[in-house]
């Protein structure tokens, strides 16, 4: 028998886990079937990242969706959480019932460019000015992917297809659309700007009303050469970030050092911090005139703004605004919301 002394056995490394105890894996969805290099595909990586570190409990999260390879994206991400693919364009009116029936849920639509700015908008708009506390994410290639890459309406005049036709309308821009009417946390992005797109996703986790985030994602298959404005050479040369962005969830340390000259510090609803320092321009996202002229200014120079371009936390959601009770309303018993027959009798007597 050896007497030898055996080295200790190697401890197993510990798995990074969240303020849940859940590691980055259990936020993944089912596997992509998007083309490879698809923008799409990179934004569902920095939802995963997102709900993840800031430890969202899944089974409270619904992930809403109308029609396009952009409204598949639900499906890769967040697999534990409930789920609605709605027809084309609808998707804002699923979301607001689904948050009346039950306002504690958190939610988070997917959408594309032709799904928003073109069969959807009647609906868009509405959603926007109600400010529905959601996460609102266009993931915009200027293109129909699905349908094989028509133009859609966020296209830029001069856009050219690989066919050789050229877009001559001028694009809808869903961020000055959605400041104009009422949306309270409106932010642009690249899906390649992985830093940038991670701050703003996680900032918008912690708003407490509608977050429209338009995000340019290049379509690699039908809208990604020479002449789009969509593609992510063109992005790599125009994308400009108006600030840089950091952001404290109330959970950890907000005692960090940081200059209040040329930073806007704003304080979430849930106590987190978002801290904007400026870059180039002098921008303040709480100026919502300022915001929209300032986006134009940047449309009609070919420069793409990217950053939150614009933040409110004081404004009513659509659910506080309706005073609804505390409990969902899809669990209160009929005796609660069906009037007994002395109520309907009173009425009947109003009416005679
Ligand atoms: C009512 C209806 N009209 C038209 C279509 C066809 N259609 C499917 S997806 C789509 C456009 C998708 O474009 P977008 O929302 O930009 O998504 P992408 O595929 O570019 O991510 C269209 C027109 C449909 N499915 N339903
Ligand atoms: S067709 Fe375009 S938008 Fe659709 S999955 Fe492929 S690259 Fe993405
Ligand atoms: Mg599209």
């Amino acid at each position: 028998m050896s007497t030898t002394a055996q080295p200790p056995a190697p401890t197993p490394p510990t798995k990074k886990t969240n303020r849940l105890g859940l590691e980055l894996i259990t936020y993944r969805g089912g596997k992509t079937t998007l083309c490879a290099g698809c923008g799409h595909n990179a934004i569902t990586e920095r939802i995963i990242d997102a709900y993840y570190e800031m430890g969202v409990n899944q089974y409270k999260v619904i992930k809403l969706s109308g029609i396009g390879c952009s409204s598949k994206a639900p499906a890769y991400f967040l697999g534990q959480s409930h789920g609605f693919n709605a027809v084309h364009g609808r998707m804002p009116a699923i979301a607001t019932g689904a948050l009346l029936a039950n306002h504690t849920l958190h939610a988070i639509g997917v959408s594309g460019d032709g799904d928003t700015a073109s069969i959807g908008m009647g609906q868009f708009v509405h959603l926007m000015r109600r400010n529905l506390p959601m996460i609102y994410v266009i993931e915009n290639n200027g293109v129909y992917g699905l349908t094989k890459g028509q133009f859609s309406a966020t296209a830029d005049v001069g856009s050219k297809l690989k066919t050789g036709v050229v877009n001559e309308l001028p694009p809808i821009d869903c961020c000055i659309l959605a400041i104009q009417l009422g949306a309270t946390f409106v932010a642009r992005s690249f899906s390649g700007d992985k830093q940038q797109l991670h701050a703003i996703m996680k900032a918008a986790i912690a708003h407490n009303g509608l977050s429209l985030i338009d995000i340019i994602s290049p379509c690699v298959t039908f809208n990604d050469h020479t002449g789009s404005t969509k593609s992510y050479m063109y992005m790599k040369d125009h994308e400009e970030p108006v600030h840089e962005i950091g952001f404290i969830p109330y959970f950890e340390n907000i005692d960090v050092e940081y200059e209040p000259g040329s930073t806007t510090q704003v304080k979430m609803h849930d106590g987190s911090v978002l801290r904007l320092k400026k870059l180039e321009r002098d921008f303040d996202p709480t100026d919502r005139m300022r915001a929209m002229t300032t986006i134009e200014e940047a449309n009609g120079k070919g420069e793409v703004l990217t950053g939150v371009l614009y933040i409110n936390t004081e404004k009513q959601n659509f659910i506080e605004m309706l005073n609804l009770v505390d409990e969902p309303l899809g669990t209160l018993p009929l005796e609660r919301t069906r009037p007994g027959p002395e109520v309907l009798d009173a009425v009947m007597e109003e009416l005679r």
